[in-house]
C-alpha cells in the first residue's frame, strides 16, 4: 500500500508530503493519523528544526475524503475528536515551527490545515476554499478559530457561507499567507525559506511560539507574566550567550549545534 505521508529530511527541515495525489490529497483516517504521528516523531527528533507540510501533485489537501465520510460507524463528533482535532492541536503545540506549504487547492479541512501553520507559504496557483457549506457542513478543524482572527468575523462568514475561492494574491492581501512563490520554483523556494528558519535559534523560537500561542487567549497581564517566565528560560540557554558574543565579535551568530 502507498504511504499516505512521505517523509524527507534536508538541512534540518523535515518535509511531510500528503500523498494521495489522485484525490487531491483528500484526507482519510490513514492520512490524518499518519500525519499526526509524523509530526510527533519530528518533534522528538533533535535533528529536525523545522517541519514543512505540503501536498503531492497539484493539490494541497481537498479536505475530508468524501468517499470515506463520518456517519459510517463513527459520529461526526467522535471522528473530529479522534482525527482532525488531535492533528491541529499537535501542529499548534509542536515545539518547532511548522510551515504549511500550500502548493495547490486547500479545501474544507484542508483549508483549516493550511491556516494552522505557524508560517504559511503559497504557490501562485494555490487557492483556499471554505467548502464545507457546499455539502451543508460547518467549518471544522480550526477554521472557525483561525479565519475570523485573520480576516474578521464578517469576511470569515462570507467566505464560509459562499464558499468562494481565495487565490494567492488575495490570500497575501488578507493575511492568509506570509509569502507567495512561483509555481515552477515553489518547492525549492519553500526549502530555502525553511532552511533560513532552521538556522535561527531553535530554543528561542520554541519559547516564542509558546508565548504567542498563549497570548492569543490571555490578558495583557497574563502575557507579561508569561514573557517574564519564559525570558528566563531563553536567557539561561546557550543560544543567548552565543547571540550576545556574536554581536560583540561582529560576526553572524551560530545557532546550529550547541
Ligand atoms: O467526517 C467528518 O469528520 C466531517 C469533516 C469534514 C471536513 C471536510 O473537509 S468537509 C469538506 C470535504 N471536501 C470537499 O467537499 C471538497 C470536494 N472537492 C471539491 O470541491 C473540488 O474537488 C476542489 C475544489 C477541491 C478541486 O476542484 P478541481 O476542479 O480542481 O478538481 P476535481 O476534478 O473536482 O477533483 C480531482 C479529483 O479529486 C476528482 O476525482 P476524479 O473525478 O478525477 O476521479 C475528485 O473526485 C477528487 N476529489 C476532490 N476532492 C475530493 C475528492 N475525492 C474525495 N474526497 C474529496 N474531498
Amino acid at each position: 500500500m502507498e504511504q499516505p505521508v512521505l517523509v524527507a529530511d534536508r538541512g534540518g527541515v523535515r518535509t511531510l508530503t500528503l500523498n494521495r495525489e489522485d484525490r487531491l490529497n483528500a484526507a482519510n483516517n490513514a492520512l490524518i493519523l499518519s500525519l499526526t504521528d509524523e509530526l510527533r516523531r519530528a518533534d522528538a527528533d533533535e535533528g529536525v528544526r523545522v517541519v514543512v507540510i505540503t501536498g503531492a501533485g497539484r493539490g494541497f489537501c481537498a479536505g475530508q475524503d468524501l468517499g470515506d465520510v463520518a456517519g459510517q460507524g463513527t459520529s461526526f463528533t467522535e471522528h473530529l475528536h479522534q482525527t482532525y482535532n488531535p492533528l491541529i492541536r499537535t501542529i499548534r503545540a509542536l515545539g518547532k515551527p511548522v510551515i504549511t506549504a500550500v502548493n495547490g487547492v486547500a479545501a474544507g479541512a484542508g483549508a483549516s490545515l493550511a491556516l494552522a501553520g505557524d508560517l504559511r507559504l503559497w504557490a501562485q496557483g494555490a487557492l483556499l476554499v471554505e467548502v464545507f457549506s457546499n455539502i451543508a457542513l460547518i467549518p471544522d478543524s480550526g477554521s472557525t478559530w483561525f479565519l475570523p482572527r485573520l480576516v474578521g468575523y464578517n469576511r470569515a462568514f462570507e467566505l464560509m457561507a459562499l464558499a468562494d475561492r481565495v487565490g494567492a494574491d488575495e490570500a497575501l492581501r488578507l493575511g492568509l499567507c506570509e509569502a507567495v512563490f512561483p509555481d515552477e520554483t515553489f518547492r525549492e523556494d519553500v526549502q530555502r525559506y525553511a532552511e533560513r528558519l532552521a538556522a535561527r535559534p531553535a530554543n528561542a523560537l520554541r519559547l516564542t511560539k509558546q508565548a504567542l500561542s498563549a497570548a492569543l487567549s490571555s490578558t495583557l497581564d497574563q502575557a507579561l507574566d508569561l514573557e517574564a517566565e519564559l525570558q528566563q528560560e531563553a536567557g539561561d540557554h546557550w543560544e543567548h550567550a552565543e547571540g550576545v558574543r556574536a554581536f560583540k565579535e561582529k560576526r553572524p551568530a551560530q545557532f546550529l549545534g550547541g
